[in-house]
């Protein structure tokens, strides 16, 4: 006997109505919750954006982060022109006083020199020679440190090289760098300072090689400002 059905009996119907309603609206439920956790189980929500490295805009360049990571969280600016592969298109003030054009094509490096990224570098430093390369940049208040790949080649030792490398901030010397044999990086290196006292400012950054006697050469590639490296936890299900 259906007793829901039966006509005479108001408070039953009305009981049935709720039950019939509260049946509807827990199933209703039960779907959009299967739903949500079909979606979280897709392979591709795994990492967080916050545990990759971000891509920054500055200018018209926007840099796409050129390795994965799911431990590091550092944002990175390119400065213009940072990685050299628009050529000598102006954005660095190049200067030699022999006259030598400093950011080169791969194709006019020495043998075994080959660029840190693309097909461009800067090359300072040579024989008898004063170089460098400089541009205007604003230190952006999140990513107020220098960050760059340089590489140091010299057949001549410390003891009767003089050749030295210098970065300038409006004037003022950030870091030295010898170039001799005994400093040789064997390869692209990375190197990082600190321009927090320089964060919110717009300054003018030079790269410069001073070679007295000896030939030294002094190779510079991706040239970023970046954040403080934070390294995250790996998550794990
Ligand atoms: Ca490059």
């Amino acid at each position: 006997m259906n007793t829901c059905a039966n006509p005479l009996n108001s408070k039953l119907r009305w009981f049935c109505f709720h039950l019939v309603c509260l049946l509807l609206s827990a199933m209703l439920t039960g779907a959009l919750y299967a739903g949500q956790a079909t979606a979280s189980a897709e392979p591709g929500d795994f990492e967080s954006p916050s545990l990759t490295k971000s891509a920054v805009s500055f200018g018209d360049e926007v840099l796409s982060p050129s390795y994965p990571s799911t431990s590091i969280s550092q944002a990175l600016i390119s400065l213009k022109n940072g990685n050299f592969e628009k050529g000598r298109d102006g954005s660095w003030i190049e200067s030699s006083l022999q006259g030598l054009e400093l950011i080169t094509h791969q194709d006019d490096l020495l043998e075994g020199v080959y660029p840190h990224s693309g097909e461009w570098v800067a090359w300072l430093g040579g024989f008898q020679d004063t170089t460098s390369i400089s541009q205007t940049v604003t230190i952006p208040l999140e990513t107020p440190r220098l960050q760059f790949w340089h590489w140091v080649e010299s057949e001549y030792p410390c003891t009767i090289n003089e050749n030295i490398a210098h970065i300038y901030l409006d004037g003022a010397s950030l870091a030295d760098y010898e170039l001799c044999k005994e400093q040789n990086t064997d390869g692209w290196q990375k190197q990082q300072l600190d321009l927090t006292p320089y964060a919110g400012q717009t300054v003018s950054l030079k790269f410069q090689a001073q070679t007295i006697v000896f030939i030294s050469n002094y190779y510079l590639d991706d040239v970023f400002l970046v954040s403080q490296e934070v390294f995250l936890p790996l998550i794990s299900r």
